[in-house]
């Protein structure tokens, strides 16, 4: 297995993260996202979704998407369980992961792709090229912020996303509050439930992946 990465970049971050809570280490390559490495015609022709993470098996086959490659993770390697024991923490698991990635990861995404100079063309990662609009910055902030008041709301009387068991959520949503400082964008103060959660996630080994 290869793992396609970028140290930078909050989606591989997950994945990183996953593997880490899992202890799994899988060779990487970074490919520079900042350095336009992407664009390489090898890695073009590996990975023609020209983003990552991407994992290739060694069968050849090249699974992205961040879930689909923690989904395949977790198949081989069930415990600990972070995709949920019960079927409540399953669903819940699944109904905070994708708030997190349709609310928090794509409204800072549409933030900052919108705005800065270096993705002029590139609002929207992958083959093909779109330009910028400016008034999505905006929106995207508010979404953001938005997210961040689900999620006091979700942590308030719980210690992790789904209940007393830390998961894949808590995962996308700590890299949607760490990510968010791209944006300039941050909890405000009056998510104690954020900070007494974000400090507790930034304390495992798993963060520092
Ligand atoms: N939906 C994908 C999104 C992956 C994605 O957006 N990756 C970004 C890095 S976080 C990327 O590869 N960007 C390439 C670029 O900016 O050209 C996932 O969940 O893995």
């Amino acid at each position: 297995m290869k793992l396609y990465d970028f140290v930078l970049a909050p989606n591989p971050r997950r994945v990183r993260m996953f593997m880490a809570e899992k202890g799994l280490e899988i060779p990487s390559v970074q490919i520079n996202l900042r350095q336009g490495e992407q664009f390489e015609a090898q890695f073009k022709q590996d990975n023609p979704g020209m983003i990552v993470p991407a994992l290739l098996l060694d069968d050849g086959t090249l699974l992205t998407e961040t879930m689909a490659i923690c989904r395949y993770l977790d198949a081989l390697h069930p415990t600990p369980a972070l995709f949920g024991s019960t079927p409540k923490e399953q669903a819940l698991v699944e109904m905070w992961s994708r708030r997190a990635e349709l609310e928090g990861l794509a409204g800072a995404a549409e933030a900052l792709r919108n705005a800065a100079p270096r993705f002029v063309n590139r609002a929207i990662p992958g083959p093909r090229d779109y330009a910028q609009i400016p008034a999505l910055v905006e929106r995207g902030k508010a979404r953001v912020q938005a997210f961040f008041d689900d999620l006091e709301n979700g942590l308030s009387g719980q210690a992790w996303l789904a209940g007393e068991h830390f998961s894949v959520a808590d995962i996308t949503a700590f890299v949607v509050v760490e990510f968010a400082v791209n944006i300039e964008e941050q909890p405000a103060a009056r998510h104690v439930h954020i900070a007494r959660w974000r400090a507790a996630v930034a304390a495992r080994p798993s963060a520092a992946a």
